[in-house]
């Protein structure tokens, strides 16, 4: 036998070696397809593309039989910007301690290899109130020169009755960067709503203050008579008072948002409009659903919603319909390239990220000539009689 016998693999350089494969695979689109997005295959990030340094202690002498010493349980609702060419996600990170945190991941091409960066993010606290759990980052290149990342923070709710160990409340936190790997943490929002989530900045300023969209809500879950996607103003971001916040787009009965809906990432400047991406909730015998819908703001007044077609844009499908919260597409991150192309980025079943991608025409088109709701079956039909109508002739 030759002296150089080969040494089998260990523990640690299959897992090392499957982490690799998985992360350099490549990604294929979808063919079957609407025309308006198109899907691709494989999930973008799951919680085994989590590097290798941050869950094995690799010292074989104080981990001799190579256990993962941190386990991850998700890696879901993302931020996204290109940023040095890179496209960029600021990722929602579950452990399987249940605490959520942020990690950018970055790929060159937008639709597979993303790697995480060393180190998950290290987001500073304010001192008088530290966060107990941080999740959906929504980043915003900022006219004012500055990358802010408004997030949800939440805490356990003060004014819960003792033994109520779930009761929350979530609010947006608030940073800014120009590398992300330096954060300011600026205060948190204060506004009338006893809780906010799904708030994002608007990129530009409107009458020389911050626009920001908001998502007000009487419970941690449950809406009450809360809810809707709102808009309100703050003359500085130092002091993040909101001011004038009113409801632009309420939910309604019998809709793909009757329950609630959010504002996903920044809206996309178009030329028509302003392009909204945002999520609707309804309550099902299984549960909730959440779907992704699209709608579009006036230029001149970023309150005015001029086009929404009916329903949904996406749902989940497949396997994305299964994970931990089941039945959930949600979006917080799209990235437009100059070449009009659009990567939306969404989570399905708050489990893992996918990417579709379309482009900024598909987009306008889908919003200004998709037929709206109007809220009735007799009135679906009509819309669909009058498609019918019109193609006499082509088929
Ligand atoms: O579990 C689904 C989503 O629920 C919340 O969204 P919303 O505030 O609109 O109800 C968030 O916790 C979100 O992170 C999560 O994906």
């Amino acid at each position: 036998m030759s002296q150089q016998t080969k040494q089998k693999p260990s523990m640690l350089d299959i897992v090392i070696k499957s982490h690799h494969e998985l992360i350099t695979m490549k990604n294929m689109p979808v063919k079957d397809c609407n025309g308006i997005y198109t899907r691709y295959r494989n999930p973008i990030l799951t919680a085994k593309h989590i590097p290798i340094h941050w869950r094995y202690d690799l010292n074989p002498h104080t981990n001799p039989y190579a256990l993962e010493r941190i386990g991850f349980n998700a890696t879901m609702n993302s931020g996204a910007i290109k940023w040095n060419n890179k496209y960029i996600l600021c990722v929602r990170v579950e452990g399987n301690d249940r605490k959520s945190f942020f990690a950018i991941a970055e790929s060159s091409n937008g639709i597979d290899n993303f790697k995480f960066w060393d180190r998950p993010c290290a987001i500073p606290q304010n001192e008088e109130n530290p966060d107990i759990n941080v999740y959906d980052m929504r980043f915003v290149e900022h006219d004012d020169g500055w990358i802010y990342g408004i997030f949800c923070t939440e805490r356990k709710d003060p004014n819960a009755p003792p033994g109520d160990t779930s009761m929350a409340v979530a609010n947006a936190g608030i940073v800014r960067t120009k590398d992300f790997i330096n954060w300011d943490r600026l205060p948190d929002l204060v506004s009338l709503a006893s809780q906010q989530r799904n708030v994002v900045l608007h990129p530009e300023f409107v009458n020389g203050k911050y626009a920001l969209y908001t998502r007000p809500q009487d419970g941690f879950i449950d809406v009450g008579s809360g809810g809707g996607i709102g808009l309100g103003f703050i003359q500085d971001m130092i002091n993040p008072v909101l001011e004038d916040e009113r409801i632009i787009y309420g939910k309604k009965y019998h809709t793909i948002y009757e329950l609630k809906n959010g504002l996903g990432p920044a809206p996309i400047k178009t030329d028509k409009g302003w392009l909204h991406l945002a999520h609707g909730v309804r309550n099902t015998a299984a549960g909730l659903r959440y779907t992704l819908y699209m709608f579009m703001t006036d230029l001149k007044d970023i309150s005015k919603v001029i086009h929404k077609p009916a329903g949904h844009f996406m749902a989940p499908i497949g396997n994305e319909r299964i994970g931990d919260v089941s039945n959930v597409l949600f979006s917080n991150g799209w990235i437009q390239d100059d070449d009009g192309t659009v990567y939306i980025y969404y989570a399905s079943s708050d489990t893992r990220m996918h990417v579709a991608v379309s482009t900024v025409d598909k987009l306008v088109d889908y919003v200004i000539n998709s037929p709206e709701d109007k809220y009735t079956s007799a009135d679906s039909v009509e819309t669909i009689m009058d498609l019918i109508d019109k193609n006499k002739g082509f088929y």
